[in-house]
């Protein structure tokens, strides 16, 4: 039987993690390692109670595969450790994601790129993944050219303070920030990470350089803005597509009728459209308000609407998926 070990295991996706192993039924001795302040808690595996570890260099000895649910600083001090051990790593950190020798993996889009890893195998940010199982069946049939997104962001992207916060704030306005710049609760925040000199945040220029990895398409245009709202673990995305090939608004439908790991809601004469509430703790992002762009008259472009849970596809499902390929 394999050895996995999650890294980071006590955190919301770490926690996630250990579930979606659970769900899916993947038998495997299992190692839970986290910081020291967490080292002796307890967790059911299967019929299994697993305490949880300190991480140290000496935790990758016996495991094959390690699912990183760690900040970038932590990940890379642990994962040369785990790479001396031969261990194959699915890293949910953003700290090597675009290194040429990582593929950079959504299981539904380019799964054929884990074969070329060289002991990292990277997921995607959380809103980069809703979007792209949203856009790659019409990808595949118009090739998008440009990219026009607004996202409206779960607090669960900040991790387990960040739930803290609107959960505290929604029961007291004056409760403090510990993951944002301003309360969250009756609030939305146009800042996810820091801005550059171009005021572009680091989150918005994430959507653009992993979906041209993802894509293989270093031409793809994408104009983002990411926005964190008061909403506990779903992304929502407005995305506008312009695309090489004219659009058939039928077509489009068909196809995101059929697409992997899509679920199409959409039906708005019935108020029938993604939400957030309803993609909550479920793993398929869903697409409606599925229409033309009535501002471009050459009809290359369509406008869509779409919902994903943040812990789930957004980060622990995905990386399990990708587990799942190397098992
Ligand atoms: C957020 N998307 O919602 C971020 C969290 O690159 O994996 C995930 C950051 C990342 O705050």
């Amino acid at each position: 039987m394999k050895t996995i070990a999650i890294v980071g295991a006590t955190g919301a996706v770490g926690q996630q993690m250990l579930k979606c192993l659970e769900e899916r039924n993947i038998q495997c001795n299992l190692n839970l390692l986290a910081s020291a302040r967490s080292k002796g808690k307890k967790f059911k595996f299967f019929d299994q109670e697993i305490i949880c570890e300190e991480l140290n260099p000496d935790s990758f000895k016996d495991v094959d595969f390690a699912l990183g649910a760690t900040e970038n600083d932590i990940a890379k001090t642990w994962i040369p450790w785990a790479l001396e051990n031969k261990v194959i790593i699915v890293d949910n950190s953003s700290a090597f994601r675009l290194d040429q020798d990582v593929p950079l993996v959504i299981p539904e889009i380019n799964p054929e790129d884990i074969a070329k890893n060289k002991g990292i195998i990277a997921n995607p940010n959380c809103a980069t993944i809703i979007a792209l199982v949203a856009l790659n069946a019409l990808h595949k049939e118009f090739k998008i050219k440009r990219m026009i997104v607004t996202t409206f962001q779960a607090v669960s992207g900040a991790g387990v303070k960040g739930i803290q916060d609107l959960e505290n704030q929604l029961k007291d306005p004056t409760a403090p920030c510990n993951a944002f710049p301003y309360p969250i609760a009756y609030n939305l925040i146009p800042q996810i990470g820091d801005f550059d000199d171009l005021g572009i945040s680091k989150e918005e220029w994430k959507l653009q350089n992993e979906s041209r990895k993802i894509l293989h398409d270093d031409n793809l245009l994408v104009n983002c803005t990411c926005v964190r709202v008061p909403i506990l673990r779903s992304h929502s995305e407005s995305i506008t597509i312009e695309c090489e090939k004219e659009i058939d608004i039928t077509k489009a439908r068909e196809l995101l009728s059929s697409a992997q790991g899509v679920l199409l809601k959409d039906d708005p004469l019935h108020k029938q459209y993604p939400m957030p509430l309803e993609t909550t703790d479920q793993d398929l992002v869903y697409v409606g308000r599925v229409r033309k762009d009535i501002s471009d008259p050459t009809n290359h472009s369509l406008s869509l609407f779409c919902c994903g849970d943040q812990i789930r596809k957004g980060a622990a499902t995905n990386a399990v998926q990708i587990l799942e390929k190397l098992l």
